[in-house]
């Protein structure tokens, strides 16, 4: 537990935690994390372009990333994501298209450089479940790495009743620990400091992002096995570094409310880390 506590950099500021980051995408998410006082990730699960625009114009100032799933668009065309690119430049956030790849290597880097997304030439970050072995991170790294890209792995998940426990997301911080020196695996889905529970063989510099879904304020859950945290379990008592949050936030009716929502997520989420780091 000692040894735990003193490599734990939980109690860092994202900014002094960017030299222990060899990844471009990751240090640029954690300085604009700290830029802009916010560790939200706004997830954007809607079927029409103009929605997912005007969702991202509304919530673009108070997040640090918005999370994509591209493939349930379905009016879809390369100009969404070049304006979605143009938008994160403009209010400075990320892109992270939550693809959950989960092939072997050379399927999966056809997958994230090809077909009709290319999510590769527009997305900053994107996801991979460990399941396939290595070949899975040495596939996407082929594509993403020269372009910058990050990669984070699921150790585990939000829902109900997910296998992604114990032994498996053990074997998934191995995996991403094997990558590290590569500089493409910069963290994982978690809902808590996974690499500091399995900390044996972590390096003393070692440092992982810890980016988790189920995150509500409102509600506990929905009708299909998804479980809600409060940002304040997430941050200050798990240890997570970026709340992710979806409906809480696009799934007000009033477009007004959207902002005000993601504004809400933000300043809970960012209080939760000031007093974290204040420890
Ligand atoms: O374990 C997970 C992993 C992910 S990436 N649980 C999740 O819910 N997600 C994603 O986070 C999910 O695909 C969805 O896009 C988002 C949660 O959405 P919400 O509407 O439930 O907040």
């Amino acid at each position: 537990m000692s040894s735990q506590a003193s490599s734990s950099k939980a109690g860092l500021s994202y900014t002094d935690r960017i030299p222990f980051h060899s990844n471009a995408a990751a240090k640029q998410l954690l300085a604009l994390m700290d830029k802009k006082q916010t560790n939200l990730c706004v997830s954007v699960d809607v079927t029409k372009s103009d929605e997912l625009l005007e969702v991202v114009r509304r919530v673009g100032k108070s997040c640090c990333m918005v999370k994509t799933h591209i493939d349930v668009v379905e009016d879809y065309s390369h100009s969404l994501v070049e304006e979605l690119v143009k938008l994160s430049e403009e209010l400075e956030f990320m892109i992270f298209e939550d693809r959950k790849f989960a092939d072997i290597g050379n399927t999966v880097s056809l997958q994230y450089s090809s077909g009709v997304h290319k999510i590769a030439s527009w997305s900053h970050i994107t996801n991979a479940h460990p399941i396939p072995g290595d070949g899975i991170i040495t596939g996407l790294s082929s594509v993403g790495k020269p372009l910058d890209r990050g990669l984070l792995l699921l150790a585990e998940m939000s829902s109900k009743g997910n296998l992604a426990t114990g032994e498996y997301t053990r074997q998934a911080v191995e995996m991403a620990r094997r990558h590290r020196d590569e500089g493409f695996v910069f963290g994982f889905i978690a809902m808590k400091r996974v690499h500091e529970e399995h900390s044996a063989g972590a390096a003393e510099d070692e440092d992982f992002m810890i980016l988790t879904p189920g995150v509500g304020l409102d509600v506990k859950g929905d009708k299909m096995g998804q479980q809600y945290r409060t940002p304040k379990e997430v941050i200050l008592d798990s240890g997570c570094d970026v709340i992710i949050v979806g409906r809480g936030i696009y799934g007000k009716t009033d477009e007004q409310e959207v902002k005000v929502e993601a504004e809400r997520y933000r300043s809970e989420g960012w209080k939760a880390y000031l007093e974290r780091t204040r420890k």
